[in-house]
């Protein structure tokens, strides 16, 4: 089994997808492509230019993949066990609805309005503009945590009482936040909170963020 994943470890579209290999025991290479300095024949596996891409070398070629989404979805019919999609129809769509939220608004809120200008902006030595981090702090983020407490409720797992891919693309969303400085004010969101701790505790999110943290500690200092 020869799995390869391309991309850079601190996106969290590729944490999104080494969560779902680690969770499921899968061995895997990195190949650490930066979408900004990407090789010219990288849109001949992923058109759009974005990380990750993938590539299963037990397939006869073509066998290469690209967006999160789909590479998940694939790790899931290739590799069923442990689930990580809900079984029941209405459970897997809802898992499906907190992926594509995840995927969007949060990933565009917190990565773009936050750590694209604290931590890209520094390896891009580009200057941060702290006032767009400052809105999505006090304007743009508040209504997102109230919906994803609101949501959660006192549950231990988003959907279905079951750890899931609703999970992982939540949760990976807020590593970025946290690498950037960010917090969740334990205060006003306590549940989310505990909830978001819990997750990055998991031995899959951990090995990945204890892997990343020396490299964003070096950018953020510089
Ligand atoms: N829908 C894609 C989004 C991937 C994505 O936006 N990746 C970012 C890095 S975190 C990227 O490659 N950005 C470069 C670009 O958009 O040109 C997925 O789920 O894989």
């Amino acid at each position: 089994m020869a799995l390869m994943i391309y991309g850079s470890t601190v996106s969290p579209f590729v944490r999104k997808v080494r969560v779902v290999m680690a969770e499921k025991g899968l061995q895997y290479t990195i190949d650490p492509v930066s979408p900004f300095r990407a090789p010219p024949d990288f849109r001949e596996i992923s058109p759009l230019g974005r990380i990750p891409a993938f590539r299963d070398t037990d397939l006869p070629e073509p066998n290469h993949l690209c967006d999160s989404s789909v590479i998940c979805d694939y790790l899931e019919h290739k590799y069923p066990t442990p689930a990580l999609y809900p079984s029941a129809p209405y459970d897997r769509a809802r898992a499906l609805w907190f992926e594509e939220y995840a995927d969007s608004i949060l990933a565009e809120t917190m990565g773009r309005g936050f750590f694209f200008e604290r931590v890209v902006k520094k390896i891009l030595k580009a200057a941060t503009d702290e006032a767009v981090c400052q809105t999505t702090l006090t304007e743009k983020l508040p209504p997102l945590f109230d919906y994803l407490s609101a949501q959660l409720g006192g549950n231990e797992y988003l959907v279905g009482g079951a750890f899931s891919i609703a999970d992982i693309t939540v949760a990976t969303m807020l590593v970025n936040f946290e690498h950037a400085g960010g917090v969740i004010d334990a205060a006003r969101w306590p549940k989310l909170a505990a909830y978001i701790k819990r997750m990055h505790e998991r031995p899959s999110f951990k090995a990945c963020i204890d892997e990343e943290r020396p490299f964003i500690e070096r950018v953020r200092a510089a």
